[in-house]
């Protein structure tokens, strides 16, 4: 997969070298490139941002510099991906829609996401318009109702649930099946030795008996409930309206 990011603060995407998205990018898996947006500028103050039409507070981000990169970015990249590479183009943005494990699903299985960052109140609005009348697919995510202070940190987070998908990334595929969001519910709770555990204020803790019995389909079973109640407890909203919950004693 080709991952393009565009940003005024390409330091922000360092921790893309690390661990699993690190590992991704040595093994040839993951090809990764961030662009200054300030590349794309002309003026000796590099600017790209300015105050709003018809007032308001903050600034916003001039269309010509975004113009320009997502030219200069989309050309380069269809050189290497080849000319009928077919770019999906990501805003990060809280007025998106929400950014969830299975639109993660569905991008892992893309060949080339471009991720731009916007800063300020926003982005002029005739860029999204202008990528659009070209032809290009365009979505605008959210991570969730809360506002940052521009897509970077989205974009490490976007980035990192993605790529983990991709075959080969996460050594053991088994562990992608299992965890919270993969089937709609919440992870059951995990154990690890010692199977008895004193706490540091001197309580002693044991771990499910049955997660010892050896018996795996009762140990499924218990997980699965757990699973069910604890996504009843934090998460409701997950589960269909007609979900019983527990059912009464006697
Ligand atoms: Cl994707 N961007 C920004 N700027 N703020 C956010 C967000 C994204 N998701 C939640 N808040």
């Amino acid at each position: 997969m080709r991952i393009d990011v565009v940003t005024i603060f390409p330091e922000y995407l360092a921790p893309l070298d690390l661990s699993l998205i690190g590992k991704a990018r040595r093994d040839g898996i993951l090809d990764l490139h961030v662009h200054d947006l300030r590349t794309w500028t002309h003026d000796r103050h590099r600017t790209v941002d300015d105050t709003p039409l018809g007032g308001g507070a903050g600034m916003v981000m001039k269309p010509e510099p975004w113009a320009e990169a997502f030219a200069a970015v989309l050309s380069a990249g269809r050189e290497a991906q080849g000319a009928d590479a077919h770019p999906l183009i990501i805003f990060p943005n809280p007025a998106g829609a929400p950014f969830a494990q299975a639109t993660a699903q569905d991008w892992s299985q893309r060949e080339w996401l471009v991720l731009a960052c916007g800063r300020y109140e926003g982005i002029d609005e005739r860029v999204y318009e202008h990528l659009a009348d070209q032809g290009h697919e365009v979505a605008l995510v959210s991570l969730g109702d809360y506002v940052l202070n521009g897509g970077e940190v989205a974009v490490l987070a976007i980035t990192e649930a993605v790529v983990r998908l991709i075959p080969g990334v996460v050594g053991n595929a088994a562990s992608l099946v299992e965890e919270s969001h993969s089937d709609g519910l919440l992870e059951y709770p995990l154990y690890t030795r010692p199977a008895s555990w004193t706490d540091p204020a001197g309580t002693v803790r044991e771990a499910p008996p049955i997660l010892l019995s050896g018996d795996h389909g009762r140990i499924a079973a218990w997980r699965r409930e757990q699973s069910r109640r604890r996504t009843r407890e934090r998460r409701p909203d997950l589960l269909p309206a007609d979900d019983e919950g527990p059912a009464p004693l006697g």
